[in-house]
């Protein structure tokens, strides 16, 4: 079917006043903003309201309604015509039983309304790994998005003429209701359908919706990988750079390492993703990788100068695309955006997020803990010479690494390929606000990639391993986590900029140049190894964070089990052979 069939069958289906065909050009953009400032929304306020241009050249602000402010994991289906195809991790419902609810949902829930139809590509148009795209939207704030976060323009509309096929988002905001919001995934079909929601991963559907539920089973099927991911090249004094992935669960750290500035001398961060990541087996046999996204929407509270100096810098650079903000605080008399921990002092003269004045004795944040920014990656200081690169990068390097306040070692390297799968199909990671729902408890979070994968997480697992036995080089696996507490509640390990430690341990690793103490999880490191010089940590301190715990391991190994065993009798052999192993070392 072409786009304008496809296009013309959703406007008899929405019956928008009008459409608006996007075309991707600068001007157009200061255009939609503009409408965006003149539009009232549902809670009294405008699409886009305009900030200190002074203070952040070009930037904007959004406020979302106060109930729809995360991805809403209990309303995010994946279709596939048996329950068993979609597994046990995520939510089913039958194709077709789905579509005609959805469709009745859609009819006519654009009226009065203009229809924007967004031509995209993910990844870079001449890549041979890129997905074409085509998302219709009732949000000029989703389209706003939809440029910062992708490739937007008529070259797409193009490539799709050439292949005659493309990716299908089709996505309303109806009356923002709870009750009436499904985020549904058609991946036989190439096709989302998101109802009810304006925010982040619900309605950029280029992002998690696309490059992950849809493309992870398009990966499954034709032998690749789509993943949740950072990618970035670590520069070595010596001037060489080593790729490295890095997988944690929403709002664990994936958008501070992708830029970090590393405190030791001589080292450097190339960043050229910081949430996803499109993995293929090149010709030389490595593994290659290409980010399918152009932005950053990431998280804003604990971003300052002092951990992310480098986002700050993109969040004030418009060069190439204006910096939005979505429910953030607002210093009144900078009128600047505003979040916790972004400066020592609290201004005196917030509006807090709901738009209202910030009282700091409430208790409350001032800043949704989700708020985020949406900035372009052209704007990054650290950008990779390499970030368009249609072949993507060679990886030498995977990092996991979950939240977890006990248990986890500050890093470990996995035995093999094999080991690694393991280890990261077994990652706990206490949840945060990125998605609605209880905080702070540990859940299971393979690889990070539990609200994102698009087809049974034991058949993932299976394609994972199978994956390994076709690369020629096989890329080293670690885990982190940089979150150990100690007894107090506090964080042992001062993270951020002094995470570079630990890649400097890697790559140390990678080029054979240091040993490791072996134990019944991987290789951690010696503390003669690791460069601490700088920093008030001492001996007992570094033992403790990389203490393999018998008894908490010994329950985190049934935890484990009884993950494994949700996940029924599709569970590779050899992920089985591993735990058994596991609690024998024990
Ligand atoms: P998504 O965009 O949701 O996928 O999240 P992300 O993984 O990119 O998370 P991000 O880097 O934005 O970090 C989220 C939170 O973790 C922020 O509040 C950070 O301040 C905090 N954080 C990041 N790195 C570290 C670290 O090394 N140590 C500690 N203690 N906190 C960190
Ligand atoms: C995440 O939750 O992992 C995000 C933000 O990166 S969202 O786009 O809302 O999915
Ligand atoms: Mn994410």
């Amino acid at each position: 079917m072409s786009v304008h069939d496809w296009v013309d069958d959703q406007a008899r289906l929405l019956q928008p006043e009008r459409i608006y065909w996007v075309d991707g050009t600068r001007e157009e953009m200061q255009q939609l903003i503009e409408i965006g400032m003149a539009q009232e929304k549902i809670n009294n306020n405008n699409t886009f309201y305009k900030l200190n241009h002074r203070e952040f050249p070009g930037a904007y602000y959004h406020r979302s309604h106060p109930q729809d402010v995360a991805r809403t994991e209990h309303l995010t289906y994946v279709c596939l015509p048996s329950r068993e195809d979609a597994g046990p991790v995520n939510n089913w419902m039958d194709p077709d039983e789905a579509k005609s609810m959805m469709l009745k949902l859609f009819e006519g829930s654009m009226r009065g309304r203009t229809m924007y139809v967004i031509p995209f590509s993910m990844g870079h148009p001449d890549s041979p790994y890129a997905k074409h795209c085509v998302q219709i939207t009732d949000s000029v704030y989703v389209v706003v998005n939809m440029w910062i976060m992708t490739r937007v323009g008529r070259e797409t509309l193009k490539k799709i003429g050439e292949t005659g096929s493309f990716v299908k988002g089709l996505h309303s905001i109806g009356d923002l209701n709870p009750q009436r919001r499904y985020i549904m995934h058609f991946p036989q079909d190439d096709l989302v359908m998101s109802f009810g929601s304006g925010y982040g991963g619900n309605a950029l559907l280029g992002k998690k919706c696309i490059s992950l539920r849809l493309a992870s089973y398009q990966g499954y099927r034709q032998g690749w990988l789509a993943e949740h991911m950072i990618i970035v090249g670590v520069e070595t004094p010596d001037g060489e750079i080593y790729y490295f992935l890095g997988a944690f669960p929403s709002a664990c750290g994936k958008t501070n390492l992708a830029m970090l500035e590393p405190v030791l001398e001589g080292y450097r961060v190339w960043t050229l993703g910081d949430d996803i990541a499109w993995l293929n087996i090149g010709p030389d046999g490595r593994l290659y990788a290409i980010n399918p996204e152009t932005g950053f929407f990431g998280v804003a509270p604990g971003t300052s100068y002092k951990t992310n100096p480098n986002m700050m810098q993109t969040l004030k650079n418009d060069r190439f695309f204006p910096t939005l903000f979505t429910n953030t605080a607002i210093d009144r008399d900078n009128n600047t955006p505003w979040w916790e921990d972004m400066t020592e002092t609290v201004p005196a003269n917030l509006i807090d997020w709901l738009g209202e004045p910030y009282d700091p004795s409430s208790g409350k944040p001032a800043a949704h803990p989700n708020s985020r920014f949406t900035a372009s990656i052209y704007n990054c200081p650290t950008l990779s010479s390499e970030v368009d690169n249609p072949a993507g990068v060679p990886i030498s390097g995977i990092i996991f690494g979950g939240r977890r306040s006990t248990t986890m070692p500050l890093v470990v390297e996995s035995r093999d390929w094999a080991h690694g799968v393991f280890l990261a199909s077994t990652m706990g990671s206490e949840t945060t606000t990125a998605a609605t729902g209880k905080v702070g408890v540990v859940r299971r979070d393979p690889m990070a990639m539990r609200p994102f994968c698009g087809y049974h997480m034991a058949e993932y697992f299976r394609h994972w391993l199978q994956m390994g036995s076709r690369l020629k080089d096989v890329p080293r696996i670690f885990m982190v986590n940089w979150f150990r507490k100690d007894e107090q509640g506090r964080f042992i390990w001062p993270g951020f900029r002094e995470n570079s430690r630990v890649l400097k341990w890697m790559i140390d690793r990678i080029r054979s140049s240091v040993d490791a103490r072996e134990t019944p999880i991987g290789y951690v490191p010696y503390y003669e190894d690791m460069v601490l010089e700088g920093l008030n940590l001492d001996r007992n301190t570094f033992e403790k964070l990389t203490e393999i715990d018998r008894d908490e391991w010994l329950r985190e190994v049934e935890e484990i089990d009884s993950f494994y065993g949700s996940l029924g009798s599709r569970l590779p052999g050899e992920l089985k052979g591993e735990l058994v192993r596991l609690r024998e070392s024990l």
